[in-house]
């Protein structure tokens, strides 16, 4: 592989303000690098007494890092726990049962709030009632919930009777629900009617019904079913039962089932570089741990923040940030049913004033469309809000641009709130690269430096460490206890799409780009490296070009990727949303030359867009990543064949298919 030119240079930095360092638990660069030289002494000691001071064991462990199943590796593998009694009764026993666990506000803005205590309570009667019915260690359940306190309360009942807990997100069709049902061996389902969402009900129950139906599936005995919105629902007699019916009778307490460190906690589906969706697998020590810590150092989490995390829990960031982290460390965090654009644009910054949330997660592609909201609508502009009660703002999920990054730290933290760009992945489970709020400079689009311990870095093709300022493979160097224990059902294939031999068989790939920086050695992350283009022998990643559009003031967001070329290999082709209404015609022409121009000024003009095509916005997926497989079969002109069941918004394909 050729390396990858970064183009993109970006000059302003921003210390973290002295009253921070102060009150951090990790508390200037001195802290940060004692921790990184403690791991880089006793690599496997650190962990092990991090583990002993944030995770309550029942039995203590005596090994910490296990590798000789590499790459299958274990960690604390001989202590036993229980991640529910992490999550809850340690915090009971420790007085703190009437703090407020959850603040769930609904779609239509109603709230109930439930403390510790009482989501013990309802977590013990559903693990009871899972109990009941059958469910047994190691069980696999499959998750089909709203955003709610059930859904919580769901994984964590799984959790406490060692239950293994599959997520599906609640976008995803009855097709994919079959396929994790089937690939899982799934014995019981649980769902809900159906969920409420920017003002419409959405049914669920049906979507698994259908799933059942499709065959296969004779080991699922038990579908249990939340009611949400009352409306009908057909119950199948023998298999269905309403959730309040099956927990009535349950007692509120339940004795924890005590797993090895390494009993599986969870399945999440995702999607690799194949069809085939993956099942990522992850362990209940090393996961927890990592949970626990990151929440503690990258949040800064302290007894008296409100904690939110915008991400829905059927992907990683709401089981690590909503479902696990914020439990573990026994804060109060806000959860919300609904959508950043109901009843407006300015939902999530009267959601941030009337709760006085302080530590707010969300993602750059939520950002964005704000922005072009608060444009269109200013009433729904950030300073229309008091956000002063923000100390710490988060992002995730994909890189942020710079000027997205400028306008989430002046417009929604006043400048005085350090954005946690947090570079990790499903298979994770937890922060990898991140500021750490009262130690890192921030550079804006930069996930600046590893958390505490990680040990990551780019390599060339051949698993060479390249020095900085050399654009690479992002990998990282030591297994670490928050990572994917293996596929479900394919050890085979997570050793290879991870420990590849090309690499010695012994670096952990995470399939993006990255480039650290000459002088600080802070990471920037390039984009997946599948979306390198190669365009005349110039390796470039995506990211930069879509930042270099986002940056022009016309654009509220773009999307590059590459398609093949007679000439130049690879030719660049731009989607591109702008802040204005979609243009068409010669008004379309004009402003497409306009960007190559301003792409030619801001990177050269190999980095010109050949085809620019205008929507009204890009095909994403329900949790907000551009689907960039569509994009490139759009930019070959080829027909849609790919499966669009996880698109958020299909109708817009019609319009990127022409250029301008
Ligand atoms: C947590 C999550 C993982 C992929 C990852 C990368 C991209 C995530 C990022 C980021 C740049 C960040 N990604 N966070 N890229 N900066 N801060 O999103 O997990 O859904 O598995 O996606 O997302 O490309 O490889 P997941």
């Amino acid at each position: 592989m050729s390396v990858i030119n970064s183009v993109l240079i970006e000059n302003r930095i921003f210390p973290p303000a002295e009253a921070l360092v102060e009150r951090s638990t990790i508390s200037g660069r001195v802290a940060y690098d004692a921790l990184c030289q403690e791991a880089e002494t006793d690599y496997s000691g650190y962990w092990a007494r991090l583990a002993r001071e944030h995770l309550t064991w029942k039995k203590e462990f005596t090994t910490s890092l296990d590798e000789s199943r590499a790459p299958f590796y274990q960690w604390f593998a001989d202590g036993t726990l229980n991640v529910s009694y992490n999550c809850l009764d340690r915090h009971v026993e420790a007085g703190l049962g009437d703090k407020l666990a959850i603040i769930f506000e609904a779609d239509d803005g109603q709230l109930s709030r439930i403390t510790y205590q009482q989501l013990l309570a309802r977590v013990c009667q559903l693990a009871n009632a899972l109990r009941a019915r059958g469910v047994k260690p190691g069980d696999r359940v499959l998750i089909y919930l709203p955003m709610s306190i059930e859904g919580v309360v769901a994984m964590q009942a799984c959790a406490r009777i060692g239950a293994i807990h599959s997520v599906v997100f609640g976008g995803f069709s009855a097709k994919s629900i079959h396929e994790r049902i089937v690939d899982a061996g799934t014995v019981a389902v649980i769902t809900a009617d159906g969920q409420c969402r920017g003002g419409k009900r959405i049914p669920l129950k049906p979507a698994v019904d259908d799933a059942i139906a499709m065959g296969g599936c004779e080991m699922v005995h038990s579908v249990i079913v939340f009611q949400r919105t009352g409306d009908d629902c057909s119950m199948q007699a023998g298999r269905d039962v309403w959730w309040h019916d099956a927990v009535r009778e349950q007692a509120q307490t339940c004795e924890p089932e005590w797993v090895g460190a390494e009993h599986p906690l969870f399945l999440l589906y995702t999607s690799g570089s194949t069809g085939k969706p993956k099942g990522v697998q992850h362990s209940s020590g090393g996961y927890l741990l990592h949970a626990a810590l990151t929440m503690k150092w990258t949040f800064d989490i302290q007894a008296d923040d409100v904690f939110w995390c915008t991400a829905d829990i059927g992907w990683v960031t709401g089981h690590t940030y909503i479902a696990y982290g914020p439990l573990a460390c026994g804060a109060t965090q806000l959860m919300f049913e609904g959508v950043p654009t109901y009843p407006n644009a300015g939902r999530f910054w009267h959601m941030i004033q009337n709760h006085k949330v302080s530590v707010f997660y969300t993602a750059p592609t939520a950002i964005r469309s704000l922005i072009k909201a608060g444009e269109i609508s200013p009433e729904t502009h950030p300073k229309n809000y008091d956000l002063t009660s923000l100390r710490i703002l988060g992002s995730v999920g994909e890189p942020i641009n710079p000027d997205a990054w400028m306008w989430y730290y002046e417009q929604v933290g006043g400048s005085r709130c350090p954005i946690v760009d947090t570079f990790w992945q499903t298979e994770t489970g937890g922060h990898m690269i991140t500021p750490l709020p009262g130690v890192t400079p921030l550079v804006p689009g930069s996930c600046t430096l590893p958390f505490p311990g990680i040990q990551a870095s780019v390599v060339d093709e051949t698993g060479l460490e390249l020095e900085w300022g050399k654009g690479g493979l992002l990998v990282v160097k030591k297994p670490w206890p928050s990572m994917i224990r293996t596929i479900y059902g394919d050890p085979q294939r997570y050793a290879n799409s991870y420990f590849p031999a090309d690499l010695g068989g012994n670096l952990y790939l995470a399939g993006d780009g990255a480039m650290r920086d000459p002088n600080t050695g802070y990471f920037t992350i390039m984009g997946r490296i599948d979306d390198v283009l190669n365009v005349a022998g110039h390796r470039m990643g995506t990211m930069e070009i879509e930042s270099a559009l986002a940056s022009n003031p016309l654009v509220a967001e773009a999307a590059v990727v590459g398609r093949p070329d007679d000439v130049t290999g690879e030719a660049i082709c731009a989607f591109v949303v702008l802040k204005q209404a979609r243009p068409s015609g010669a008004e379309a022409a004009e402003i497409a030359n306009q960007l190559r121009s301003w792409i030619t000024k801001e990177i050269g003009p190999i980095a010109k867009p050949k085809d620019i095509r205008f929507g009204d916005n890009l095909p994403k997926t329900r949790s907000g990543k551009i689907m960039r497989r569509l994009l490139r079969s759009l930019a070959k002109n080829e027909d849609i064949t790919q499966d669009v069941s996880t698109l958020e918004n299909p109708g817009i394909l019609d319009q990127l298919k022409q250029n301008a």
